[in-house]
């Protein structure tokens, strides 16, 4: 009996937990309908099933129990032809039910529209960029033989389709014109990724050496999530991006602010010459070497990877560090940024910094070295296991840094103090990272045995 009354509340709960659940599918904000019409029947056809099949269970379960003193034998019936082919056509018919709208939206997912935008998706450990083909309609060649610091997507010089290419390399956001079919072109520069806008009902696979697809239709304005909803392997879950839908108008807005790879190609180097004199007013805080002062808690600099000292000094200049509550010493660099007037000035007194010795700097925390070990055998996939940074996965150098400003920084993104502003994707990936930190001991232990890198 107990065993019928359990499989009774099995159907009892999951019925009510199907229709009360807050876990159910995201606003649909794309032409996909036929895909949740798709997951309906599904449920709908597997629902009735599992009602019927455990519901007959629990009777059977309570016709024929065992009765005190009554002498009840089972029959013994090893053919019936009836029940089998009653039970063969409602097996196919449920079965054909639940494929066969399958079969007809799988058709129109890997057969885009004649009239939809090509815009190329790359994805790499562990974030998002994105290419749009330029005023020619169409996307210059690659391959991983060009990829470099100053040509992360491998584009081809030589081909002049690729030269008006407009690249969105540092921000993981996508603008999208509403009602315009988008065909997806995903290309990975490393291991398997996979693709997925849930309210976009669109998800697929990036797989190294080949171009994968997808297609839809944005039907409504706003902000969504790009995730990467590849399992195996480490923080694909901190591989976020968005796109954001806009009216043409806005759309053309943001276009237009956008580089193309011959912008790029053609900014002029930094001049540590010139960025020398920006340079002055840094030594004071930062030291004559850039070696950093730990009574104006400003960091140590060379030995950094330029591309992240520029992409910390535009993050100043938006606002997107420095502006929250409580940042009182990211708060001190705003103000300075109004000697780096533009692009140009910030490339320079990098190539300046650049150009310094780099010292070890001075070892102030000691901790738990073998915890510290441990833990830091996750940071090392984005940090290196020499803790000197990789640029290509944005992460930063640690080892020979500053240790104090380096505690601070976990402190401020474990307080959200840092990698909270929208604009901030590599910051965020940080965010999640610090769970792994769970206390001030904790931060300590990895920055000792990052000291011994
Ligand atoms: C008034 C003192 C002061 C001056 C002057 C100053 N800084 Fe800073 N700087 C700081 C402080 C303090 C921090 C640490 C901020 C934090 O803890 O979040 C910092 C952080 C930085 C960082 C971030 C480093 C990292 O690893 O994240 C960079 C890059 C930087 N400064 C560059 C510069 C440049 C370039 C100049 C000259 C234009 C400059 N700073 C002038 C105080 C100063
Ligand atoms: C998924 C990749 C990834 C992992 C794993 C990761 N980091 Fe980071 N980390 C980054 C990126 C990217 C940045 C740069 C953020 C930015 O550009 O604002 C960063 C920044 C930092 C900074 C700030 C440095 C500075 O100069 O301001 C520290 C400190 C840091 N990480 C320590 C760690 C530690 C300790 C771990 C392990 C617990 C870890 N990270 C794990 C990607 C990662
Ligand atoms: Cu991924």
């Amino acid at each position: 009996m107990a065993i019928a009354i359990a499989l009774i509340l099995l159907v009892v709960w999951s019925l009510f937990f199907h229709f009360a659940s807050p876990w159910y599918l995201t606003p649909i904000a794309s032409n996909w309908g036929m895909i949740d019409t798709t997951i309906d029947i599904t449920f709908v056809v597997t629902g009735i099933v599992f009602v019927a099949v455990n519901l007959f269970m629990a009777y059977c379960i309570i016709k024929f129990r065992h009765k005190k003193g009554k002498q009840q034998k089972a029959e013994y019936e090893p053919e019936n032809t009836k029940l089998e082919v009653w039970l063969t056509v409602i097996t196919t018919i449920g079965i054909a039910a639940m494929l066969a709208p399958g079969l007809i939206v799988w058709n129109d997912f890997v057969n885009p529209p004649q009239d939809a935008v090509e815009v190329e998706v790359v994805g790499q450990q562990w974030h998002w960029s994105f290419r749009l083909p330029g005023e020619d309609g169409q996307l210059g060649n690659v391959d991983v033989r060009y990829m470099s610091k100053s040509n992360p997507f491998g584009i081809d010089s030589e081909d002049p389709a690729g030269l008006d290419d407009i690249l969105i390399g540092d921000s993981s956001t996508l603008h999208l014109p509403i009602n315009q079919p988008t065909k997806v072109l995903l290309r990975s520069k490393d291991v398997l990724h996979d693709f997925a806008v849930p309210q976009f009902r669109i998800k697929m696979d990036l797989v190294p050496g080949m171009v994968t697809y997808a297609w839809f239709t944005p039907t409504k304005t706003g902000t969504y999530d790009i995730l990467c909803e590849e399992l195996c392997g480490i923080s694909h879950h901190a591989m976020r991006g968005k796109v954001i839908v806009d009216e043409p108008s806005d759309y053309q807005t943001w276009l237009q602010e956008q580089v193309t790879f011959a912008d790029l190609q053609n900014r002029p180097k930094g001049d540590p010459e010139l960025g020398k004199t920006n340079f002055a007013i840094c030594a004071a805080c930062h030291g004559q070497n850039g070696e950093g002062m730990q009574v104006l808690n400003a960091p140590k600099l060379t030995g950094q990877e330029p591309l992240y000292l520029k992409r910390q000094l535009q993050y100043w200049k938006k606002g997107i560090r420095g502006a929250s509550e409580g940042d009182i010493y990211g708060a001190t660099m705003t103000p300075l940024m109004v000697t780096l007037p533009d692009q140009a000035s910030i490339d320079n007194v990098v190539a300046y910094i650049e150009s310094l010795p780099s010292e070890p700097a001075e070892k102030t925390i000691s901790g738990d070295i073998s915890t510290g070990r441990y833990i830091y055998s996750t940071c090392s996939a984005c940090h290196g296991a020499d803790g000197k940074g990789i640029w290509s996965m944005n992460a930063p150098a640690l080892a020979d840094m500053t240790d104090w400003y380096l505690a601070r920084q976990l402190k401020n993104y474990k307080d959200g103090i840092r990698g909270k502003h929208p604009g901030d994707p590599y910051g965020y990936q940080m965010n999640m990272m610090v769970d792994i930190l769970p206390d001030e001991k904790a931060i300590n232990d990895v920055i000792a045995y990052i000291n011994t890198l």
